[in-house]
């Protein structure tokens, strides 16, 4: 008799103190060149770029599970700290494929917001430290903001069939930016581009 549930329990390790995962299986790594296009001031993204030898921006950790329905993936996201210009750095951001799926974020270090966005322009931003739990329900796309000094280590939870969708994000962006205002994160929003 074949098994119906053929997939063997496993465990993975997670540094608390550093956020890292031990031994991951995949790294999706995003360079500040991989950024063209998101940030307001894009001259100063070809600056970091040349003057920083394209430095990473973030990565992704994973132990992949099968993209079917009924499991779920998981990962570590590790956002660097910086600015580009006057704006935070912050993930691409993007709206799962399959809508109807949602995302549970712990913070396991630094500090920074949850952007959110849906796709009839409401916009909200949960704020992120260490301990928080920021819940994306279905729908809302979804962009980590990094406004501190030490990389924004999350743990990240989602059905594993959700799928990217990087849509109107990459062409309009987000309704807000989270800005550098006299040395400190504000939302601004963002101006007609
Ligand atoms: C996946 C989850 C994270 C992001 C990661 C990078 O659903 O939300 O793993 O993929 O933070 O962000 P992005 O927008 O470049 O995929
Ligand atoms: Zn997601």
């Amino acid at each position: 008799m074949t098994d119906r549930h053929p997939m063997r329990p496993f465990g993975a390790e997670i540094d608390l103190g550093t956020g890292d995962m031990l031994e991951p299986e995949r790294i999706t790594v995003r360079k500040a060149s991989d950024m063209r296009g998101y940030y307001a001031d894009a001259g100063a993204l070809e600056r970091l770029i040349q003057e920083g030898s394209d430095p990473v921006h973030y990565q992704v950790f994973e132990k992949p599970v099968p993209e079917t329905p009924g499991n779920l993936m998981y990962c570590i996201s590790k956002l660097m700290p910086g600015v580009v210009g006057d704006e935070f750095f912050m993930t691409k951001g993007h709206y799962h494929a399959v809508r109807e799926t949602a995302e549970l974020y712990l913070c396991l270090r630094g500090e920074g917001f949850m952007l959110m966005k849906t796709e009839s322009g409401e916009c909200t931003a949960e704020p992120m430290k260490r301990g928080r739990m920021v819940y994306v329900p279905p729908g809302w796309a979804h962009r980590s903001v990094n406004t501190g000094d030490d990389p924004l280590i999350s743990f990240c939870v989602y059905p594993a069939e959700a799928g990217h969708d990087y849509g109107d994000i990459e062409q309009e962006g987000l309704p807000k930016r989270v800005l550098r205002v006299n040395g400190r994160p504000e939302l601004v929003a963002a101006a007609a581009e």
